[in-house]
């Protein structure tokens, strides 16, 4: 008998575990929107919400506390100032989390990298870089934790690497181009 389709590539069918992406404020969008738009070039499902460690925290605890029932594979969590979103949804769960300091205050992220990065021991963040490589590696980062149990998604990334060396070659070879041109 010929073997069941996979659905998403997933083992036996399963739906592909979702990613939820969180931010502590609606001015944070604009750079964990790059994390969204590489989930959806993966085609991971997300969903999306603003929470606050400060300012909603006992809703931030029900979402984190609930990530787990609704489907979530893994947490990505951008925060800026002296962030604690992440440190606070690891607190209330043990799926990853990573996090993505944001560089929405005066000290441009560097208060967000060391308050997301400095965990102690037991509950860890992996932390990204300081704004938008930081999200854009966070959905990658996230899509490689999934990968590790779907297939399909492996496959996915390696065609993504090798998209990202033939863009380096390419510049490489316009300037060469323009270097030659600009010689002769
Ligand atoms: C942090 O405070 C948020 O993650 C945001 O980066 C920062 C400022 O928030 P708003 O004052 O713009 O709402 O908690």
């Amino acid at each position: 008998m010929p073997k069941r389709r996979q659905r998403h590539g997933t083992p036996k069918g399963r739906p592909r575990a979702k990613v939820w992406v969180a931010m502590g404020s609606d001015s944070d969008l604009p750079v964990m929107e790059e994390a969204i738009k590489v989930l959806k070039e993966f085609d991971v499902p997300c969903e999306v919400d603003v929470t606050s460690a400060h300012r909603t925290p006992d809703v931030t605890a029900t979402l984190a506390r609930g990530a787990e029932g609704r489907g979530v594979g893994v947490i990505i969590l951008g925060a800026g100032h002296a962030a604690h979103l992440a440190g606070v949804v690891a607190a209330h769960t043990t799926l990853p989390v990573i996090g993505v300091p944001l560089p929405s205050s005066s000290l441009q992220g560097l208060d967000s990298l060391l308050s997301t990065v400095q965990m102690p021991g037991g509950v860890p963040v992996a932390t990204m870089a300081i704004g938008r490589s930081g999200a854009t590696n966070a959905a990658l980062f996230a899509v490689q934790i999934l990968a590790t149990a779907d297939p399909d998604l492996r496959l996915k990334l390696k065609a993504y690497k090798k998209v990202l060396a033939a863009k380096v070659l390419e510049k490489n070879r316009a300037l060469k181009a323009l270097g030659a041109a600009s010689r002769s």
